[in-house]
């Protein structure tokens, strides 16, 4: 099992549009593994490939108080969708922002699980926010896009700081408060 580290806005790879999984093997098991690791480790309910540099239709979640309860959704489609919700949502993505979207309320989704066999579900709640999330991920979409440029501007500005100092401090050098809230 390995700790995959996450790409981080506005990293360009983020924008890429996943492919279809067409092989079930070991070593998508192993992916699917080391995805799970990740999304624990961070830690968030949900995680897709291509939040780990993984250009492939796969989502991770777990969305139970215990984690544990692991759901994993191959080449995921919507087939509906039932009403609007407005959440807070954040992403791994994006560290430290948090910010209302709006979601459908309930989807119908069909995708694969690890052995490729053809699964459909009724998801509702948060489970239904983070499927809807995950796979805008998959088409290289983020939840900042649906925000406004200026507040888009304000969290680059945020997370570039936040590098920088982070940096800073690694390299040696004079090292810097914590940015005052
Ligand atoms: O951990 C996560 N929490 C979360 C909260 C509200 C809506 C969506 C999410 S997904 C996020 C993990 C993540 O970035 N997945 O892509
Ligand atoms: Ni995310």
């Amino acid at each position: 099992m390995a700790l995959l580290p996450i790409l981080e806005y506005p990293d360009p790879r983020l924008r890429t549009k996943a492919l279809p999984v067409t092989v079930f093997d070991a070593a998508l098991q192993r992916r699917i593994d080391d995805l799970f690791e990740t999304m624990y480790a961070a830690p968030g309910i949900g995680l897709a490939a291509t939040q780990v540099d993984w250009h492939q239709r796969l989502i991770v979640i777990d969305v139970s108080e215990q984690s544990d309860q692991r759901e994993v959704f191959i080449n995921p489609q919507i087939l509906s969708r039932e009403g609007q919700a407005l959440g807070e949502e954040g992403c791994l993505s994006v560290p430290g922002i948090y910010d209302d979207v709006q979601r459908a309320e309930r989807v119908r989704v069909r995708a694969q699980d690890a052995t490729g066999k053809v699964i459909e579900r009724d998801l509702e709640g948060i489970l239904a926010v983070c499927l809807q999330h995950e796979m805008d991920h998959l088409e290289g979409r983020l939840f900042v896009d649906y925000l406004s440029e200026l507040k888009r501007q304000r969290i680059r500005k945020k997370l570039d700081k936040e590098r920088r100092e982070r940096a800073a401090g690694r390299g040696g050098g004079a090292s810097k408060r914590a940015p005052s809230l």
